[in-house]
């Protein structure tokens, strides 16, 4: 029997600014509510960046994330997973700041360092809502993603074995998975692995379904697809279609406004339940079945909500 489709809801990120929607979650209140509504609507896994009340940035600050994460922990049964890229800006110490203190049952992991930019979308922006953002957006053509073997060794060893986390390994070009498996042979990582292809980020592998069929063998060849397995998101307007690709091709799902502000063409989505709630629709039309957190939990292999610090 085919596995459920596990649908992951990446809430509020670090790529998205106030100015691009309205609905973008910033403050913890507004993190709490619309996680806990992705949740409700069959988000078994909860992807969490913080940002800064005041106005919107990105922050690794583990008082911010001290504010949201207990209270959705309380208020689901959805893993909780915390992001360690941060944003393109902070660094590795910055960045694992909170995922080391909380210990939690899933944590993303970024397999390579590359160019990550989003700096064209400012030519479209006129009135920006907060001083910070232009510089930001623009800012992102001339910034490297950092993510060498030593930072990703450092993340498997103190939060992987240190902590019991595994991994939503962020794959964003083909080399990403060859660096996954050295990890393997290194014995660094071990089956199941839980791996989160990205497609349509500037920097890394476009939104061609050619690319996603190429991905999913090299997996498969690489890893055993008993060992692994596969999800996606597509950046932008690409979301919805990707994902249902991958669905067919028998992977899982990744949603949410840190990965799309839409929900259709020219159509803003006023939350992140509400793309959950599409691609849910979507695929149970077609017959899948959605994965709950335990299943999710059975799946990916977590140690539990029970062995967490928060
Ligand atoms: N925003 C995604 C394209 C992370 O948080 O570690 C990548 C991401 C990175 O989610
Ligand atoms: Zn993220």
């Amino acid at each position: 029997m085919a596995d459920k489709v596990i649908i992951t809801c990446a809430i509020t990120g670090a790529i998205h600014t106030p100015t691009m929607s309205q609905y973008l979650p910033l403050t913890p209140e507004q993190i709490t509510e619309q996680a806990i509504e992705a949740a409700k609507a069959g988000a078994a896994i909860l992807h969490l960046h913080a940002r800064d009340p005041k106005d919107g940035r990105p922050s690794a600050d583990p008082r911010m994330f001290d504010q949201f994460i207990p209270r959705i922990a309380q208020a689901t049964d959805a893993v909780i997973n915390i992001t360690t890229g941060g944003s393109t800006k902070m660094s590795l110490e910055d960045r694992l700041a909170y995922p080391l203190k909380a210990k939690p049952e899933m944590c993303s992991c970024n397999m390579g360092s590359m160019n990550f930019s989003i700096h064209p979308v400012a030519r479209r922006i006129k009135d920006w809502k907060y001083d910070w953002e232009k510089g930001y957006i623009e800012g992102t053509e001339d910034i490297i993603f950092r993510n060498t073997f030593r930072d990703i060794k450092r993340i498997l060893l103190e939060l992987g074995e240190g902590c019991g986390t595994k991994f939503e390994f962020e794959c964003y070009d083909l080399g990403h998975l060859y660096n996954l498996a050295y990890f393997v042979d290194e014995g660094l990582v071990k089956p199941p692995l839980f791996i989160q292809s990205i497609y349509g980020i500037l920097g890394g592998m476009g939104p061609d379904p050619e690319n996603l069929a190429y991905i999913r063998t090299t997996a498969d060849r690489l890893f055993g697809r008993e060992n692994y397995k596969f999800s996606i998101l597509g950046a932008g307007r690409h979301q919805m279609s990707l994902l249902t690709i991958c669905a067919i091709m028998g992977g899982n799902v990744r949603v949410g406004l840190e990965d799309s502000v839409y929900l259709g063409r020219g159509q803003m989505a006023k939350s992140n339940a509400e793309q959950v709630r599409k691609i849910r629709r979507i695929l149970e039309e077609l017959s899948f079945e959605i994965a709950t957190p335990e299943e999710a939990r059975k799946m990916l292999g977590l140690k539990g909500r029970d062995k967490v610090a928060f």
